[in-house]
């Protein structure tokens, strides 16, 4: 995982480098418990926690692409796609599991669309807000990716 950290650090994550990751869980007859732990279940330390919720069905979140912030993204109510983009390859991955996560390295453009009614989108990173740190223009975050 440090290999991939590093190498998504300097700059040169691609759409590959984006993974779905099961995340530990714990069930019995109360319900189910599922963990993440920073640098043990994410290759990343956790610095930042939020959560999008009260979507309009079908509604969309996001376009934009983070120079340096590392994400996970967990779907704990709910489904939604989500719209990666490296540039040059593009997919899309429609998160409907709370025991799953979607590992988001820097340097991606990411839309959230589609959502159903009363989805909620969990976002662990690896980062402090910093508006800075966003390319919110997409002809700006190609021109970036591009050096
Ligand atoms: C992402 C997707 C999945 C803050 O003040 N602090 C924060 O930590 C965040 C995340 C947002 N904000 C403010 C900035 C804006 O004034 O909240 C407002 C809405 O943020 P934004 O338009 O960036 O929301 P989304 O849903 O488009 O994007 C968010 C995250 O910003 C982004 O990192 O990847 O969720």
């Amino acid at each position: 995982m440090e290999t991939e950290r590093t190498i998504a650090a300097a700059g040169y994550a691609t759409i590959a480098g984006c993974r779905l990751i099961p995340l530990r869980t714990v069930d019995d007859p109360r319900g189910s418990i599922t963990i993440v732990e920073g640098e043990q279940d994410v290759p990343f330390p956790i610095e930042r926690v939020y959560h999008l919720h009260g979507v309009p069905a079908g509604g969309s979140r996001g376009g934009h692409g983070h120079r340096r912030l590392e994400q996970l993204l967990v779907a704990v109510a709910g489904e939604f796609d989500v719209l990666l983009d490296d540039g040059a390859e593009r997919r899309i991955v429609r998160l409907d599991d709370p025991g799953t996560g979607l590992y988001i390295p820097p340097g991606i453009w990411r839309e959230l669309e589609a959502f159903a009614a009363g989805s909620v989108c969990l976002v662990l990173a690896s980062m402090l807000y910093d508006a800075a740190d966003y390319e919110r223009d997409y002809a700006d975050f190609l021109a970036w990716r591009s050096g």
